[in-house]
This record gives C-alpha cells, sequence and structure tokens, in this order.
C-alpha cells in the first residue's frame, strides 16, 4: 500500500515547467487565432507564467524560445521572474523560420548557414549563463523531402559537429537536451527523427547530453513509456515536452486525449526514480493553444500532470513485484489498473491546502477575474505569436 504522506510530499514538491509560448497566439498552418489578453513580449508571458504557476503552486519556472522572446536584458527578465515568483527555464533556440534554413540549419550543405545556426546555438547559451537556466532544449527541424536531396550520412556528421562545438561551451552545471521528431516539416528524412538518434549523439557528446522526450513526436502507436523507462535506465532521459495528440503533433493539452499513456508514462519515472530531483527529470510542457483560452489551458494542463503523477504514485509497488516475481500477470496489470482507477482530486485538493492555495485551482482561476483584467490592460500593442 502506497504511503499517503510520502505521496503527498512527492506531489508538493513536483516542478512543472510551462512554455513561454503557450502564452502567446499560435494555431496551425491555415490560422492563428488572435485571442485577447494575450502577453506582448517576454516580460508579459512571465506574468501569465507566475499566474500559472499562483494557482497550482507547482509550476515555478518558464521555458523561453529565443528570438520570440528576446529581450535587450536578460537579466533584468530574471529579476522580474523572480520578482512575480517564478524562475526561468530552459533556454529552446530557434533554428526553423529564417528563409536561410530552407535547406536546414546545423545540417545545411551550406557552411555559411550551418556557422549562422551554430552561433544562434552558441548565443542561447550565453543566454543562459545571465538566466542562470541550467537546460538548452534543442530541436532541429532539419531534414529532407525527396530522396536523393542530400547525404543522409552527411547531415549526421555535420549534426555532431555542431552538437559537439555546443557541447564544449556549456558551463558545469548546463546540459543540452537533445529532442527528436519523426515527422514535419521535412517529409522524407528528419536528422533527428527518434530517441535511437538522439540517444547516440548524446551517448557520443557525453554526460551532460540527454533525451528531451515531446509526446506528440512518434509514430502514432508507439510505446512512449518503453522509451521513458529505457532512457531513465540509462541516465539519458533529460525531460519532457508534455502534449497531447489524437493525430500528429497536435499539441493539445497534455493528458487531453489518453490519459492512460499519460499514467503509465508517469508510472514508469515513479518506478525509475526519475520523480526525484537527484534525476535531474526535467517535466515541461510544450502546447500550443489555439482556440481556448491560454492560461486556463496550461492551469488543466499542470493538474493533469498532477493526476497522472498522484496514481502513479499510488501504485502497490510490493504487490506489483510480487506479482510480476510470480508471474501472476493479471494481478500485476491489475496493481496498474487499480491506481489508475483511483480518484486523486481529493488528495490534491489536500496537497493543494497544504500548499495554502486553492484546492479548486480552475474554478479559483474562473472566479479571480483576471482574465477580465488582463484583456483591458493588454488591449492594443502587438500580441505574441510564434513568428510563423
Ligand atoms: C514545435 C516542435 C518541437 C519544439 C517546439 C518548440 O515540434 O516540439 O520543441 O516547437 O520549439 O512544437
Ligand atoms: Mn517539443
Ligand atoms: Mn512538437
Amino acid at each position: 500500500m502506497a504511503d499517503t504522506a510520502a505521496v503527498k510530499a512527492a506531489l508538493r514538491t513536483q516542478h512543472i515547467e510551462t512554455p513561454s509560448w503557450a502564452y502567446g497566439n499560435s494555431g496551425t498552418r491555415f490560422k492563428v487565432f488572435a485571442q485577447e489578453g494575450v502577453p506582448r513580449d517576454a516580460f508579459e508571458k512571465v506574468d501569465d507564467a507566475a499566474t500559472v504557476h499562483r494557482f497550482t503552486g507547482v509550476a515555478p519556472s518558464v521555458a523561453l524560445h529565443i528570438p520570440w522572446d528576446r529581450v535587450d536584458d536578460y537579466g533584468a527578465l530574471a529579476k522580474h521572474a523572480d520578482e512575480v515568483g517564478i524562475a526561468l527555464g530552459a533556454i529552446n533556440p530557434n533554428v526553423f523560420q529564417e528563409d536561410d534554413y530552407r535547406l536546414g540549419s546545423v545540417c545545411n550543405p551550406d557552411e555559411a548557414i550551418r556557422r549562422k545556426a551554430l552561433d544562434h546555438l552558441l548565443e542561447c547559451v550565453d543566454i543562459m549563463d545571465v538566466t542562470g537556466s541550467k537546460d538548452l532544449s534543442l530541436w532541429f527541424a532539419d531534414g529532407t523531402n525527396y530522396p536523393g536531396q542530400d547525404s543522409i550520412r552527411g547531415r549526421q556528421e555535420r549534426l555532431s559537429e555542431a552538437l559537439h562545438r555546443v557541447y564544449e561551451r556549456l558551463g558545469d552545471n548546463q546540459r543540452m537536451l537533445v529532442e527528436y521528431k519523426l515527422f514535419e516539416p521535412a517529409f522524407y528524412t528528419m536528422d533527428v527523427p527518434d530517441w535511437g538518434t538522439s540517444y547516440a549523439h548524446c551517448v557520443d557528446l557525453g554526460p551532460k547530453a540527454k533525451v528531451l522526450v515531446d509526446t506528440g513526436h512518434h509514430a502514432p502507436g508507439t510505446n512512449i513509456e518503453f522509451i521513458v523507462a529505457f532512457l531513465l535506465h540509462r541516465d539519458r532521459l533529460g525531460g519532457f515536452h508534455f502534449n497531447s495528440r489524437f493525430y500528429a503533433d497536435d499539441d493539445l493539452m497534455v493528458g487531453a486525449a489518453d490519459p492512460y499513456q499519460l499514467f503509465r508514462i508517469m508510472v514508469e519515472i515513479v518506478l525509475g526514480g526519475g520523480l526525484d530531483a537527484s534525476a535531474g527529470v526535467a517535466f515541461m510542457l510544450d502546447q500550443c493553444h489555439n482556440i481556448e483560452p491560454k492560461i486556463p489551458a496550461l492551469i488543466r494542463s499542470v493538474l493533469n500532470v498532477q493526476e497522472a503523477t498522484a496514481k502513479a504514485l499510488l501504485v502497490d509497488q510490493d504487490a506489483l513485484r510480487t506479482a510480476q516475481q510470480n508471474g501472476d500477470v493479471l494481478e500485476a496489470n491489475a496493481a496498474l489498473t487499480d491506481a489508475f482507477a483511483t480518484d486523486v482530486r481529493p488528495l490534491l485538493a489536500e496537497v493543494r491546502e497544504d500548499l495554502g492555495i486553492d484546492p479548486d485551482p480552475m474554478g479559483a482561476y474562473r472566479r479571480s477575474g483576471h482574465f477580465d483584467k488582463i484583456r483591458v490592460e493588454r488591449a492594443g500593442g502587438a500580441a505574441a505569436g510564434w513568428g510563423a
């Protein structure tokens, strides 16, 4: 039987990082729907992230995306974040939105363009030095659209060269998280398509290079919890970009499409010690809220991760191990399904009361009038978007 006090202690200290880009206007290639109250700069995005933390108690940092969040003084932005009760988190370079990157960034056949991309990656490490960020979150849109377009092996060599140059630049307490994605925006090959490619490069690079698992980046039906268990077991799981999908990289609210899969992922995290701060697993959201209001969508996403984590913590690990050792398939499976069937909302309400916040974050936000305040304050100006 799980120890309720220990479960609540783990839930009180959980740290879920929200992404700055989830607060700005976003959409699909068909349309970006503008919303009222959207932040107009990185400072207002930080304010919104602080609001999510204020209502949830477990979202104390916000990831930045450069140049979407470029400011003149990153020290001032870090100070502002501290003043509103959060910290700046992972830094996400953007080497996928300039015309020069049409044939790729660090894998581009043109050495000058590879240099430009590398300089941006190194600039992002300079920013980490100022913000105190620990993680450089690397996603490359690099790939090819047609057989024969470029050398698959040559592009791997170019990628490795750039990753090594960035790795050498990292400080003692900094890491690079190498994200992978099976598809889009390239259609024939992606240069970092899967966890194996990322893992191989990370092993080449050294202990400060880890794999970043984005839950929307796999072929349909992929067993993500196997990847998580394997990487955690090899001490190569840097963290997550949590989101939810029905079809592709939909970037929907995590847990909205398949809460059972999110629970199974969190079970492997709990069983593998990944919740302990010492494991260094970064639990980050990477989502876009195209039709739903952004701040409550992020609050809901944080709650969904908390519920999956709470259920995973309730798995009776002694009963599970005994059933596994006895080859008792049904009892071992029941150890998970019993935990998943548990309504953990009362337990989480107690955790929130322990944290001194409203046990119902969604209702509290709705009642707070916060949206009416920011929609008036932020009327005018240029709403932040994702630069597409
Ligand atoms: C897109 C990419 C990838 C990346 C994110 C932030 O698919 O997930 O991490 O943008 O740059 O969602
Ligand atoms: Mn991602
Ligand atoms: Mn994605």
